[in-house]
């Protein structure tokens, strides 16, 4: 008899889900708390700022923050603690254990519309990954929860690429799908970036939001809402190690006493150097994998790029398609939601897709932390 060849499936995505914070914060609202906190640190160190032994905070500036990254709003958990001058960073209240946590909660909330996007039951979901920059905990994973919260069989696990999550996670359920050990995944991005961000330091104060998206991807003959579906034509990933965005938050932290509590237990970049060098690493990949993939870069519909700085991403796409781009096929989201980590570029895809016609090309790319790169290429069925 003749061994059988399998065929690996085409893999779609079939669905996407978006939740938004109700809260919002402006740059003028940021900015005013930010300065009042300034003015009072400054006030209350005045003798030292005098003598030369202490440096004067300096004051932020809503101008500044819109034309440094394009961002005007962020969309938060809690606001009432963020704009606190006495504070300036969000209160979310503990939960017991048999409650939802705060993460798995805004997960379930996006995957619930993706699922429905995708016209799958969580009976057809084998797998669930919760893909994202920082988890509320270190065990249980926050996506055996959610698979727990959704009746949802089979696995479930977290990874942490920090911004390219997404990326990554999209990369790892098309190779499950292709391999065969799972038909369909759901792929949960529940970034909560204002716990994690040092909010009185003005160089990075302004930069993230909170949100949750959620991607269910399937095999093509898996019954669903396959006809507005994306084939996933291919992935690529890459990492190049950096300490330019670092947060050395973490377990051992308790073990030297020293160092609890100092500026490096939360996000710290080199935003320049970031800029800099990140730039060319992106459009160099988005060009070489379009070749690989038999595509010309004038083929590409539409970019749906991570989502951190505007003027980054104006570079990108016009070294991608060798020409100005618009704002129709570079979609910004960043405007209103600020940079949300591995979310970014899968809300300016749920957001920004459905004028799109079949047979279409498009490019999923983030970057950010690591280094860490990944681009989907898909086309619409
Ligand atoms: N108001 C007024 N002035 C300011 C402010 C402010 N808020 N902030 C800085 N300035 C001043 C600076 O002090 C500086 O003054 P001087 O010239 O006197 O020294 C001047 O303005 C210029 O500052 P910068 O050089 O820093 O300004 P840039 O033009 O470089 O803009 C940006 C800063 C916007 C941060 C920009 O560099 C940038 O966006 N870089 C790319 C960043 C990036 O892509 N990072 C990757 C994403 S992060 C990631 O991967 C996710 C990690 C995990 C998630 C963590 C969640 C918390």
């Amino acid at each position: 008899m003749q061994p059988t060849q399998s065929v690996p499936p085409e893999v779609l995505i079939s669905g996407t889900g978006l939740f938004t914070p109700e809260e919002s914060i402006s740059n003028t609202e940021l900015v005013a708390a930010f300065d009042e906190y300034a003015r009072r640190f400054n006030g209350r160190h005045a003798e030292a700022i005098a003598a030369g032994e202490m440096r004067a905070m300096g004051m932020s500036n809503a101008e500044f923050i819109e034309k440094a990254s394009g961002i005007k709003s962020r969309h938060v958990l809690n606001k009432s603690g963020i704009v606190d001058p006495d504070r300036l960073y969000p209160f979310i209240a503990e939960r017991r254990n048999d409650e939802l946590s705060v993460q798995a909660e805004m997960g379930v909330k996006a995957a619930l519309q993706a699922l429905e996007c995708a016209g799958q039951p969580v009976e057809a979901i084998d797998g669930v990954i919760v893909a994202c920059s920082n988890m509320q905990r270190a065990y249980p994973a926050m996506a055996i929860e959610i698979q727990q919260a959704l009746g949802i069989q089979g696995f479930a696990f977290d990874m942490n690429v920090a911004c390219s999550s997404a990326t990554f996670g999209l990369q790892v359920a098309t190779d499950s799908i292709r391999s065969g050990s799972a038909r369909s995944v759901l792929m949960v991005n529940p970034e909560i970036c204002s716990a994690h961000l040092e909010w009185r330091d003005r160089d990075c104060h302004f930069i993230f939001g909170d949100v949750a998206t959620a991607v269910v991807l399937q095999a093509a003959d898996l019954p669903g809402r396959t006809e507005a579906a994306w084939s996933v034509l291919g992935t690529q990933l890459q990492t190049r190690f950096s300490n330019n965005i670092r947060n050395n938050f973490g377990f051992l932290n308790r073990c030297d006493e020293s160092g609890v509590g100092a500026r490096d237990k939360l996000f710290m970049q080199e935003g320049r150097k970031v800029f800099k060098e990140v730039c060319p690493m992106v459009y160099e990949q988005i060009g070489e994998h379009l070749q690989a993939m038999g595509l010309q870069p004038a083929q590409l519909k539409r970019l749906w790029l991570h989502q951190a700085n505007s003027n980054m991403n104006e570079l990108i796409a016009r070294k991608v398609m060798g020409r100005e781009v618009s704002r129709l096929e570079a979609p910004l989201i960043l405007d209103e939601y600020a940079n949300t980590s591995s979310a970014g570029s899968i809300i300016a895809f749920h957001k920004h897709r459905s004028d799109l016609q079949s047979g279409d090309y498009g490019v999923i790319c983030s970057f950010g932390a690591g280094y860490s790169i990944g681009s989907v290429i898909l086309r619409k069925c």
